[in-house]
């Protein structure tokens, strides 16, 4: 467990002319460049993402939303671009963009190492594929960012004294439920009906040695926009990646929800309000094909890429829960 970083982080930003963290943000440039030169090779097209909106992803598991007045009017700091790249897909098929997020987290995050309140995902959908074509994208990408980053950024990760390894896909796969019966043997409670608390999933991440996934999530765990699977009701046709060593996630993503009359059941099922997503539900209505696609946190993936304790140490200006920091 990591020290309550209350007071070092309030000058945090100070570390940005130390050594350290001028290796650990060349080794996150050069992830990048890693991460386009894979999805612009296999025919994405990068988009500029939105970053307000009247509405947001809900499915933010206990963080809150950031409101701001546009011209008398709430709108939202995306807390994900989800809503934006159903309908990106539609029109050009294969889309990414770095999108930066923003998510209150609870205060209880601010000693995790993993949460931000100021983050950014790399946020992938595809036109017209299932979450098993998604995880083939997704699991093609992280080998080629960890193999372009252990090429291209060598010296820099030995000076770090981080030794990464190159992977091959395919990942090894085990659904939500194997995941929970896995936990249980050890000893954990966790529940079949939830998401895997972050404490967990670091346990189950440190009984790995290569990424890996974890699939078909319980209804209660994820937004709306997950796909119900039709044969097997209650599980979702998604997925999370997670890094080995503990590391923990890597990437969440899904087949999407679609069709307009489902999407309006789902939303009111898991409380949301239909009469706020009035543009997204007329999108819907109108007609989009079936998307699916992930979006990978690029501050955990550097903290992966580095080997480093926190999160935070992959931002040279973090933001932290219940952290005044600049
Ligand atoms: N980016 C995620 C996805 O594609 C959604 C999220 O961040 N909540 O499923």
């Amino acid at each position: 467990m990591l020290k309550p970083p209350i007071q070092e982080l309030q000058t945090y930003y100070k570390t940005i002319r130390t050594r350290r963290m001028q290796l650990i943000l060349k080794v996150q440039a050069t992830a990048f460049r890693g991460i386009r030169d894979y999805l612009d090779n296999n025919g994405f097209t990068e988009l500029l993402p939105p970053i307000i909106g009247p509405v947001t992803d809900p499915g933010i598991r206990g963080a809150k939303q950031v409101t701001i007045d546009y011209y008398g009017k709430e709108y939202k700091v995306m807390s994900s671009a989800i809503l934006y790249k159903q309908m990106a897909a539609a029109s050009l098929d294969k889309i990414y963009f770095f999108s930066p997020n923003v998510r209150l987290e609870p205060l209880e995050t601010a000693t995790t190492g993993r949460h931000l309140v100021e983050f950014v995902q790399v946020d992938i959908e595809e036109a017209n594929i299932t979450y098993e074509d998604a995880m083939r994208t997704a699991e093609n990408l992280v080998a080629h960012i960890v193999s372009y980053v252990v090429d291209e950024a060598a010296p820099y990760l030995e000076e770090l004294g981080r030794t990464l390894r190159k992977f091959r896909p395919p990942f090894k796969k085990i659904t939500h439920r194997e995941a929970v019966e896995l936990l249980r043997s050890k000893g954990e409670k966790v529940s079949y009906y939830t998401e895997i608390p972050w404490e967990q999933e670091e346990k189950l991440s440190r009984m790995f040695d290569e990424p890996f996934f974890i699939i078909d999530y319980p209804k209660g765990a994820r937004g709306f926009y997950d796909m119900e699977d039709e044969s097997r009701p209650g599980i979702l046709r998604d997925f999370d990646m997670l890094y080995p060593e503990g590391y923990g996630e890597a990437i969440s993503g899904a087949e999407r929800e679609y069709r307009y009359e489902k999407v309006i059941a789902r939303m009111r099922e898991s409380g949301e309000d239909p009469a706020k997503y009035g543009w997204y539900l007329d999108m819907l209505r109108e007609g989009i094909p079936p998307t699916a696609g992930f979006g990978i946190g690029v501050e955990r993936l550097t903290r992966y890429l580095c080997g480093l304790s926190a999160v935070w140490e992959a931002r040279p200006y973090p933001k932290i829960a219940g952290v005044y920091s600049p």
